[in-house]
């Protein structure tokens, strides 16, 4: 049995070196399960914890392509299959310059637990490349995509493996990708999701992330019988994610006043509305263009280098990147009144700001529940190229906000504790039991 986290953890650390990212995600894990464990020694016989923090296979490679001036660059590929206990692996690529083998087993791992919580038979993954987008020509993004692919491919397929989006890996990018894909396979499958509507996409998987990190939110009102309405909101990050927490935040009522990207943060107290989410859409999706454009734009106020948790506010939902809220930050949001916290970003929250959240006893939930609708919707995309059907859009989105409501519903089964839901705990031990119980079922494998 294990006796303590950081027992287990020590082991971790050195087996995996140089990979902060992924041992604060197995940390914050290990430290729910545990009580869990203890009560069912079945799991720590089977040595679960220590397969499941062990990638089932992990595939790195050489991404060679050339750019517009004839220059040959190269990157890092990787693809990290983690659990296929209850399904394919499944979970997306990123592609950022700040991309390494520790943070892709972070996501990977988070994605185990995430697609388990859906309901959905999907199990974890994830992949990406060291390729920085930005800046890039259509022509460079749609050649390093077919290079990338050029080895991506005979590791993944419609029952094996899944990969879709993530940062800086858009509608665009799956393009490319799935163009490769069927070249060198002869064969129209769906093996990605977040595909263009006219060969194989879902209808609101664009939006699903977001609209589901807003439906959990509303949902967590809904157990404080609050809700949204009049709320003023903190968004982070201004891609995919961020934009349509935005769409659905307005929707129910909510404003929501700031947006962000890696260079600074857009406050506007009058609220970003559907005129100039429009704005932002094309800047963001078809310009390509920074979030200080809106500040001229709008004539609000742009916040060089800075993030935008110092701003008053009822609710926060970051949708950047990991570890952009710090424990100062978390102080700051809870001081100023902020009393919810859905994560729309993978691990947006460090370890000490999970913890002044929880121990202020604020309404938080993790990425791997409320992002989790994204996931969710690639897997009704799944289902729908599988029957060869498409479905309508208030079909898909009926299904999304069900999958979002039994999600929070997990979560407060395992979670709840003397009127308190940690969702936290919620979440890890909800995901873990599924997988779990499939790995015994199995085999030592
Ligand atoms: P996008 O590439 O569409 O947008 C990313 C946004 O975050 C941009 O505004 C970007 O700014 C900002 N950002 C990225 N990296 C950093 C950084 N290091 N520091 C500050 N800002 C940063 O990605 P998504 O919206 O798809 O993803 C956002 C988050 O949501 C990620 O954590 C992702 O893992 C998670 N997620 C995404 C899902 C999806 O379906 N797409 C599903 C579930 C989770 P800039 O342009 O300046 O880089
Ligand atoms: O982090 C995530 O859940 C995603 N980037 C989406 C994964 C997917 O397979 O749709």
């Amino acid at each position: 049995m294990y006796d303590s986290v950081e027992k287990f953890m020590a082991n971790v650390v050195l087996k995996n070196p140089n990979e902060p990212e992924f041992h604060q995600a197995v940390e914050e894990v290990v430290g729910s399960l545990l009580p869990f464990l203890k009560a069912n020694p079945k799991y720590a016989d089977a040595k679960i914890l220590e397969r499941i923090t062990e990638p089932e296979r992990t595939i790195i490679f050489r991404v060679p392509w050339m750019d517009d001036k004839g220059e040959i660059r190269v990157n890092r590929g990787f693809r990290i299959e983690m659990n296929s206990a209850i399904g394919p692996y499944k979970g997306g690529l990123r592609f950022h310059p700040s991309v390494n083998l520790g943070i892709l087993k972070f996501l990977a791992f988070e994605q185990v637990f995430k697609n388990s919580l859906t309901t959905l038979p999907m199990g974890g993954g994830k992949g990406g490349a060291d390729f920085d987008p930005k800046g890039k020509s259509d022509n460079e993004v749609m050649r390093f995509c077919q290079s990338f692919m050029m080895e991506l491919f005979r590791h993944i397929g419609p029952d094996t493996d899944v990969p879709a989006g993530d940062i800086g890996v858009g509608g665009r990018e799956i393009g490319y990708l799935f163009g490769q894909y069927k070249r060198l396979k002869n064969e129209f499958t769906g093996v990605l999701t977040g595909k263009g509507i006219e060969w194989g996409g879902s209808l609101v998987r664009p939006e699903a992330t977001g609209y589901g990190c807003v439906y959990f939110a509303d949902e967590m009102m809904k157990h404080q019988k609050d809700s949204l309405k009049g709320k003023t909101c903190l968004v982070s990050g201004s891609g995919n994610v961020a934009q349509y927490a935005i769409e659905k935040l307005n929707q129910l009522g909510a404003k929501p006043v700031t947006l962000s990207d890696s260079s600074g943060f857009i406050h506007d107290p009058a609220g970003i509305d559907e005129n100039k989410l429009k704005f932002v859409l094309e800047l963001k999706n078809i310009k390509r263009g920074r979030i200080e454009e809106y500040a001229k734009k709008y004539n609000v106020k742009y916040y060089a280098g800075q993030k935008p948790w110092g701003i008053t506010c009822d609710a926060a939902f970051p949708c950047a990147t990991q570890n952009e809220i710090g424990g100062p930050d978390a102080e700051t949001l809870v001081k100023n009144g902020c009393r919810l916290v859905s994560e729309g970003a993978n691990m947006p929250s460090d370890t000490n700001a999970v913890h002044t959240f929880i121990k202020a006893k604020i309404m938080f939930a993790p990425g791997k529940a409320a992002n989790a609708g994204g996931v969710a919707t690639s897997g009704l995309e799944m289902s729908q190229n599988s029957q060869r059907l498409s479905w309508t859009r208030e079909e898909v989105d009926k299904k999304l906000h069900g999958i979002m409501i039994k999600i929070h519903e997990t979560c407060v089964r395992w979670g709840e504790d003397d009127g308190f839901v940690n969702y936290v705990n919620g979440a890890n031990i909800g995901g873990f039991v599924k997988v779990a119980d499939a790995m015994i079922a199995q085999g030592i494998y």
